[in-house]
C-alpha cells in the first residue's frame, strides 16, 4: 500500500441502514483498494466507458462499462443484459476476484449470504452528470440484492421508497461507501443527484460507481 491509500485506514467500519432491506457500509473496502483499481483500470482500457441511449432517445450523462459474463445495455431498443459488449464486439471483460470478493463480502453483511453476481455495471460521472430516479427490474432474480461501491468524488443518492412520487430520502455516498439493496426494498426508486464539482485526491475529477447484479 502507498501513502495516497493510508487516510483511509482510519476510517472504521460502519453499518447504517437507509431501509428495511438497505444498508450503507462503510470502511470495509481499504485493504482490497488498491487492487481493485487497479482491475478497474484495466476493465476501462479494455472496454471504454461510453455514453449510452435509453429507449426514448435520450443520451445518458453517465458514461458505462461492465465486466463480467453480462453487461447491461441500452439502445434504441430498449434495456437488456447481453454477454457481448456492442462496441467491441467481443465478450465484457472477465469479473476480478478484487471486484467480486467485495461484492460477496459486502452482501453477506448486508444479510443476504452467497451472492454471486455475473454483471458488474460501471458508471462514471463526471461533475453535472445525474442519474434519475428509477428501478432496477431488468434482472430475472429480483430476491438477490444489488451491490454499490462508489468511488472517487462524493454524490447524493437519492432513495425513493417503492413509488414515483414519494419524496426521496438523500444519503451522501462517498469514496469506499458500499450499498446493499435487495429484499423489500429491491425495487426501491432511487437515483443520484447532478454530481458536485471536485477533485478526489486518487479518482479525479469523477466519481465511478460499480453495480453488481445477479442477472438471471
Ligand atoms: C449510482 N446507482 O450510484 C447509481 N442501483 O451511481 C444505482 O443506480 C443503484 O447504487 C441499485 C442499487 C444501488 C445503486
Ligand atoms: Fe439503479
Amino acid at each position: 500500500m502507498t501513502d495516497l491509500f493510508a487516510g483511509l485506514a482510519d476510517i472504521r467500519p460502519s453499518r447504517e441502514v437507509m431501509a428495511d432491506g438497505a444498508v450503507l457500509l462503510r470502511g470495509i473496502f481499504a485493504a482490497t483498494e488498491a487492487d481493485l483499481i487497479a482491475d478497474l483500470r484495466a476493465i476501462v482500457k479494455q472496454a471504454p466507458f461510453r455514453h449510452m441511449v435509453t429507449p426514448s432517445g435520450h443520451t445518458m450523462s453517465v458514461a458505462m462499462t461492465n465486466c463480467g459474463s453480462k453487461g447491461w445495455v441500452t439502445d434504441i431498443g430498449g434495456y437488456r443484459y447481453d454477454a457481448i459488449d456492442p462496441v467491441s464486439g467481443q465478450p465484457w471483460p472477465a469479473m476480478p476476484p478484487s471486484f467480486g470478493d467485495l461484492a460477496q463480502r459486502a452482501a453477506e453483511q448486508g444479510g443476504f449470504k452467497g451472492f454471486a453476481p455475473q454483471a458488474c455495471l460501471i458508471n462514471r460521472y463526471v461533475p453535472g452528470a445525474k442519474m434519475s430516479l428509477h428501478q432496477d427490474k431488468d434482472e430475472l432474480d429480483l430476491g438477490a440484492p444489488i451491490v454499490s461501491v462508489s468511488l472517487g468524488l462524493p454524490a447524493t443518492f437519492l432513495f425513493g421508497r417503492l413509488s414515483r412520487s414519494d419524496k426521496p430520502q438523500k444519503f451522501r455516498l462517498e469514496h469506499g461507501d458500499i450499498a446493499v439493496w435487495g429484499g423489500p426494498a429491491r425495487l426501491a426508486f432511487h437515483g443520484v443527484a447532478p454530481l458536485a464539482e471536485g477533485e478526489h485526491p486518487i479518482m479525479g475529477r469523477q466519481r465511478i460507481n460499480l453495480t453488481f447484479r445477479k442477472v438471471m
